[in-house]
């Protein structure tokens, strides 16, 4: 089985093979933990990030989907960027499109035969979405993937409270 691990912290100091930027549709960058990715990464994954939009219909990408490119200057190897769901009351489909950014960037970590990926919490941000109900889909999502090449996944939380909810929420599906 894969070996999860939950921390605190930045992100975007992760040396993982792949970390997960929770993205919006434009895929251009925005606040949030997009933004650091951004700022930290520099020009090149925005340039990256241009020419992958270019590619897509109608420019945009697609909530629940999960996008590659390379990391600039930041110490993983890659970054997919998924746009979460907006959470409007729990009945918009948001726990599948939720689902699907967490089994999506899971994928192309397996197709680039990454050991280890690391994820923010998608959607819990400007996105609005209740962060133990999220915490439930991240985990039950990457508790019940295939995963071969990889071999860990890291929870990464920006605070302390962060990190107890995605906690629980794992120790939850243990018992179960
Ligand atoms: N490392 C790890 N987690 C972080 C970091 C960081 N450096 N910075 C913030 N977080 P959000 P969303 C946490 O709002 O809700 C953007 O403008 C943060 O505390 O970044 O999916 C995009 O461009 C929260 O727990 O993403 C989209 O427009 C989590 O990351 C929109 O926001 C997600 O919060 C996406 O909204």
């Amino acid at each position: 089985m894969v070996e999860v691990e939950i921390i605190t912290g930045d992100i975007t100091t992760l040396k993982v093979d792949a970390i997960v930027n929770a993205a919006n549709c434009g895929l251009l960058g925005g606040g949030g933990v997009d933004g650091a990715i951004h700022a930290a990464a520099g020009k090149a994954l925005f340039d990256e990030c241009w020419q992958l939009v270019q590619g897509l219909p109608n420019g945009r990408g697609e909530t629940g989907q999960a996008y590659a490119t390379g990391a600039g200057r930041l110490p993983c190897r890659f970054v997919f960027h998924t746009p979460g769901p907006v959470y409007v009351d729990g009945h918009h489909g948001e726990a599948k499109l939720l689902a699907a950014c967490y089994a999506n960037s899971l994928r192309l970590a397996e197709e680039r035969q990454c050991k280890s990926i690391a994820f923010p919490c998608i959607s819990t941000g400007v996105y609005g979405y209740p962060k133990a109900e999220a915490a439930t889909v991240a985990c039950t999502t990457v508790m019940q993937f295939p995963c071969h090449a990889v071999e860990k996944v890291i929870f990464c939380c920006f605070s302390q409270g962060d990190t107890a909810i995605v906690k629980r929420a794992w120790e939850a599906l243990q018992t179960k």
